[in-house]
């Protein structure tokens, strides 16, 4: 059980039961409760060589595609007309369209705003794990129980060739120097937020001849850390990147390498690479409908 924030006065989610009830964490949960995203956070502090969060396409579904970003008072307004019409929801997640923790004080605000209306409902943060450490006590002040990491690489040498740069504290450090910086700063932060009984997920964008070498490394030493569930997504090439040209992982290659790693860290196989305003059931995602009401 969490620390209550004085400010938010409320009783916080029992996490102990909770994995039961969010749709990513357990399998059977997907198939009864739905989650949503609220994209409040389109700022990033890096450069991932396969982001392009350019577009506004209602009709492309990847992480990282919001119709619009949302203030904390409208993220507000969604999150009451979506729980009044999905009594089943029972997860708001962060994940961008950026990063949820570069863009930390709307995303803040956005959730302290949902907690003093509803303390049940869990919260759910996807991050980059740059500044996980940094933000680790609002983080639990929240009453946040879930993070994802995107983990990608275990060495800077593989690092720079995945991210261009990253900006830590007004400075921006391009290459070998970035990925060296950003991996310490996510290995650092998944041991602080597991050992503080956040459950921590890891995502792994695999991409043939890159990184896909390094990922059952990657496996075992996630679990070392404390992370409880592993998510191996593909590449998605997408128009504008740098990755552009890049073949999808195919879904066999994907198979393979969840089968390989499932021995040190649990593998998550019904991910849908939601956009950063999901709406609804994984399966059945109703977003358009709220973007319609506004
Ligand atoms: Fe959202 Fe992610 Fe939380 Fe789930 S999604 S922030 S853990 S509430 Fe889920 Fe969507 Fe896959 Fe993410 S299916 S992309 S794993
Ligand atoms: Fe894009 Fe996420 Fe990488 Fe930022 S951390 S550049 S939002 S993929």
């Amino acid at each position: 059980m969490k620390a209550v924030p004085e400010s938010l006065n409320v009783s916080l989610p029992k996490l102990e039961d909770s994995h039961q009830k969010h749709p990513c964490f357990s399998y059977k949960a997907h198939k009864k409760f739905a989650r949503m995203h609220l994209p409040v956070a389109p700022k990033c502090n890096m450069a991932c060589n396969y982001c392009n969060r350019k577009y506004d396409c209602s009709n492309e579904s990847r992480p990282g595609v919001t119709s619009k970003v949302l203030s904390a008072a409208e993220a507000l307004q969604r999150f009451l007309m979506v729980r009044s019409q999905f009594p089943n929801l029972s997860v708001v997640g962060i994940a961008g369209p950026g990063d949820a923790l570069a863009d930390w004080e709307n995303t803040r605000t956005a959730l302290e705003m949902i907690r003093r209306v509803d303390k049940d409902i869990h919260f759910c943060l996807s991050t980059n794990g740059l500044l996980l450490d940094e933000y680790l006590p609002e983080i639990i002040d929240l009453g946040i129980g879930y993070v994802t990491v995107t983990v990608n690489f275990l060495t800077p040498e593989v690092g720079e060739k995945l991210c261009r740069f990253i900006e830590y504290h007004g400075t921006q450090y391009k290459g070998w120097e970035g990925a060296a910086l950003l991996s310490e700063k996510q290995m650092q932060g998944i041991a602080r937020i597991a050992s503080k009984g956040i459950t921590v997920k890891i995502n792994t964008v695999m991409i043939s001849g890159i990184n896909d070498h390094q990922i059952p490394d990657m496996a075992n030493k996630m679990k070392g850390l404390g992370a409880s569930l592993h998510n191996i997504v593909p590449l998605i090439p997408v128009q504008g990147s740098v990755f552009a040209d890049y073949p999808q992982t195919s879904a066999a290659e994907l198979l393979s390498m969840r089968e390989r790693c499932r021995t040190d860290l649990a593998q998550m196989s019904h991910c849908r690479q939601c956009r950063a305003d999901a709406i609804g059931m994984l399966n059945d995602d109703r977003c358009l409908q709220f973007i319609q009401a506004g």
